[in-house]
């Protein structure tokens, strides 16, 4: 299994050479999902977790108190940690609606952020109005082939027709929300397209204390989200941040350095160097 350094070196999407090198540059395979509500605890958390990560994952349409100035203190915190943005936007309708969504609107996701992500479930074109935007910018594009929800229908012919979908569209798609690797998923009989693609799976659902959350919600650990299913990145959302209403600063950097050794433990297992 390659490194993510070596990856890094080879790879064609710019958002993913980038996300790799921060991988490699900062030794750390995690995702940060921050989903509080309040500008002033989603900036603090942020602050806290920042030096263990190499992604923040955001869901901007559940703050309250929203603002530019939240974007600007992100991107400074982006610089300040080397950390990139990802705003899980689970785009999901027409290429013109969509790209409206991703462009304009109180958030303008496209401006801030380097990754966002869409369900397949339109079809190819919600690709092509997503990089309409986002493709001039640089940015890249993550499609759902699977969820982690108890009961997900991204499923069998679902999934391979979501990496179909991906591989017509290597410009733009650098990989997929999934719980596994999707190396030959969805390749025809003769079919050789696999051996030359390297799209990253970042992977929700990790947890190291649960194995669920009375919501759907299932949790591995990284473990076996890296190890077991070669997945590129764990994200990891309540398991550090823990009760949005009684956060604690030194709990939340202690569970992120928990996670981020977890994680870098896994990846150097699987590339056979422990
Ligand atoms: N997420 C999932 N599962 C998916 C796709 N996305 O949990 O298949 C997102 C959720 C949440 C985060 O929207 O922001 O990942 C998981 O948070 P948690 O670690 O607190 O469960």
């Amino acid at each position: 299994m390659r490194t993510y350094g070596h990856r890094a070196n080879n790879h064609p999407n710019a958002a993913a050479r980038q996300l790799l090198e921060t991988i490699d540059r900062k030794k750390t395979n995690l995702c940060v999902s921050v989903d509080v509500t309040r500008k002033a605890d989603f900036l603090a958390i942020i602050d806290l977790v920042g030096p263990f990560s190499c992604l923040v994952k955001t869901h901007v349409d559940i703050i309250e108190d929203f603002d530019h100035d939240l974007i600007e203190q992100l991107q400074a915190l982006s610089k300040k940690h080397d950390f990139l943005i990802f705003e899980d936007r689970k785009f999901a309708d027409i290429g013109n609606t969509v790209s409206l969504q991703y462009s304009s609107g109180v958030h303008k996701i496209a401006s801030w952020s380097h990754i966002t992500n869409a369900h397949p479930v339109p079809g190819p074109s919600i690709i092509t109005g997503l990089a309409s935007v986002g493709k001039p910018l640089g940015r890249g594009l993550l499609l759902l082939a699977e969820m982690s929800t108890k009961g997900s229908l991204a499923v069998g012919s679902y999934t391979e027709e979501a990496v179909r979908m991906a591989r017509a569209n290597k410009d733009f798609v650098m990989g997929f929300i999934a719980q596994r690797r999707m190396d030959g998923v969805g390749v025809q009989e003769g079919g050789n397209s696999a051996e030359e693609e390297d799209f990253l799976i970042l992977t929700p659902g990790v947890g190291l204390d649960v194995r669920g959350d009375g919501m759907g919600q299932q949790y591995r650990t990284p473990r076996e989200v890296i190890v077991e299913s070669g997945c590129d990145v764990i994200i990891v959302g309540r398991g550090i941040y823990g009760n949005p209403k009684a956060l604690d600063a030194d709990n939340v950097r202690r569970q992120a350095e928990r996670y981020m050794k977890e994680g870098w433990k896994a990846y150097l297992e699987r590339i056979g160097e422990k």
